[in-house]
């Protein structure tokens, strides 16, 4: 089922748990709640698979698809696009050569969005994760400039990372560490074919400033969402993998 450049659970975990926990003097750490202790002999055989699959879920039931589709696009091209003190002033230089681009554009709107297969990887030190959510949207443009709908597709991962912290009472949550797109993981490409030289130029130009918004903008809606859902994932699930990161079992193997 998960095919994620290939994780695996590693199989003898149980025994390597169970070993270490025998051989550890620090088992009652006390910051360590106790009811998360028996959690660990029934460490379920696929906690990468349970993990991913609840993330997933939990993701499309909160509607990520739907918040992708409404991506203000248009309205954030054109603002950034607006006055050279915009967001795009400094990113682009000579922002003069793209306002006609952006003044041209009657519509720019992802009319489709898919959650592709979400990855896992654990930390060097076994004490966090790193979930890759890979998107792929279809957005659509419109300008007077071309008679069709321009499609565009574009793919970009959003790296979430999840870290163990102790609140007051000594409590372990599971939470959203960082979340931020990954560097160089955009990709924008034209799904019709080729275009005249002047369409292609417009193109390029609104890759280029897609470029320098979209991965912000998606961030933005994206990572509160992973936040959403973790506070929602089934509690025995939350705890396994708690127990797994603060000892630092390594359950996320790379092959
Ligand atoms: C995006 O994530 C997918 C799935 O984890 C991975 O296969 C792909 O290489 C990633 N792309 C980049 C540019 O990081
Ligand atoms: C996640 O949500 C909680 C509130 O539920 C908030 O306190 C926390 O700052 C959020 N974390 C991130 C990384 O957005
Ligand atoms: C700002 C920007 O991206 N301008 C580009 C528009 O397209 C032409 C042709 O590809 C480029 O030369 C510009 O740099």
């Amino acid at each position: 089922m998960f095919q994620v450049g290939g994780l695996l659970v590693f199989c003898g975990l149980l025994a390597r748990t169970t070993a270490l926990l025998d051989g550890l003097p620090l088992r009652l750490d006390p910051a360590l709640p106790l009811a998360a202790i028996p959690a660990l002999p029934s460490v379920p055989s696929d906690l990468v698979g349970s993990l991913t699959s609840a993330l997933s879920n939990g993701l499309l039931s909160g509607d990520l698809l739907g918040t992708l589709k409404g991506l203000p696009l248009l309205d954030t091209l054109k603002a950034a696009g607006g006055s050279s003190s915009g967001l795009l002033g400094g990113l682009l230089g000579t922002v003069t050569s793209v306002i006609p681009v952006l003044n041209s554009l009657a519509e720019v709107k992802v009319t489709d969005a898919q959650l592709l297969e979400l990855g896992l990887e654990q930390s060097p030190d076994g004490h966090g994760l790193y979930v890759t959510i890979p998107l792929d949207l279809i957005v659509d443009v419109k300008t007077p400039l071309v008679g069709s709908v321009l499609k565009l597709d574009v793919k970009l991962n959003i790296t979430a990372e999840l870290l163990v912290v102790k609140d007051e009472q000594g409590r372990s949550h599971l939470v959203l560490g960082d979340c931020t797109h990954s560097p160089g993981s955009l990709k924008i490409s034209l799904l019709d074919g080729l275009l005249p030289l002047p369409m292609k130029t417009l193109i390029d130009n609104l890759t280029g400033i897609l470029n320098q918004v979209l991965p912000e903008l998606v961030q933005g809606r994206v990572c509160p969402l992973v936040n959403e859902t973790l506070s929602h994932l089934d509690v025995t699930l939350v705890h396994d993998v708690i127990n797994m990161l603060t000892l630092g079992l390594q359950f996320v193997i790379k092959v």
